[in-house]
């Protein structure tokens, strides 16, 4: 029995993020799916006893729930001696860009995503302006990744892993081509996908997907 339950939906990039580094750590997750769709994580119930944030992913360690993604990764990193910056220098631009990616690319393209692609009514004017923010994003990205392999570095970090998640997901789902529009974004992710052990989205993460409404 693993160590480890991840409370999560498949569309969740921020799940991803954890079910990735685990994976690449070598480690096994018991797979918990919420039901996101239902409103389950705004309830009062689940609030009390799962995330008092109301948010997914939760990883429980030995029983303990452990929510934010920047912290647990950085604690896995610890853990099992990867992915977290081979000196100084690179752990703090490991900590410069999980701070960047949670508040910026994360955050607004998750949000662009949802209401795009999974929201019953999107308005327009709200979806214009975060993706005028993601393409602002896209561009700060595309420019770090120009002259060196990945995002603190030469070497993967948990700031690939946690910038990579939700342009990881299918482009139907993003809206976005990115390897017509941002190619070297495009590179610096088959350069994610092809660390040793990595998987996809939906194959880390099973289950009942959401209703789509684009
Ligand atoms: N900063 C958080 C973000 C978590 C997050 O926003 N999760 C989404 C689902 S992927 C959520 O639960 N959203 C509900 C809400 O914003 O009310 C983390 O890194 O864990």
């Amino acid at each position: 029995m693993s160590r480890y339950r991840l409370h999560y939906f498949p569309e969740s990039g921020n799940s991803y993020k954890l079910a990735l580094m685990l994976t690449l750590c070598g480690e096994t997750f018991e797979p918990v799916w919420t039901d996101f769709g239902s409103r389950i994580t705004w309830t009062p119930e689940w609030r009390a006893t799962v995330n008092p944030m109301g948010e997914i992913p939760v990883l429980e360690e030995d029983g303990v729930k452990l929510t934010q993604t920047g912290p647990i990764l950085l604690r896995l990193a610890e853990r099992y001696g990867r992915l977290g910056g081979s000196d100084d220098v690179e752990r703090f631009e490991v900590l410069r860009w999980l701070f960047w990616d949670n508040q910026k690319l994360s955050a607004h393209m998750a949000t662009y995503r949802f209401m795009r692609t999974f929201s019953r009514r999107a308005d327009p004017a709200v979806l214009a302006y975060l993706r005028a923010r993601v393409d602002d994003f896209l561009g700060i990205v595309e420019r770090q990744v120009a002259n060196q392999a990945f995002i603190a570095g030469p070497e993967a970090t948990i700031a690939d892993l946690s910038m990579c998640a939700y342009l990881s997901y299918p482009a139907d789902e993003t809206g976005y081509d990115l390897p017509g529009a941002y190619p070297g974004v495009q590179a610096w992710l088959g350069r994610i996908a092809a660390l040793p052990g990595w998987r996809s989205p939906y194959d880390l993460l099973p289950g009942d997907r959401l209703p789509r409404y684009d």
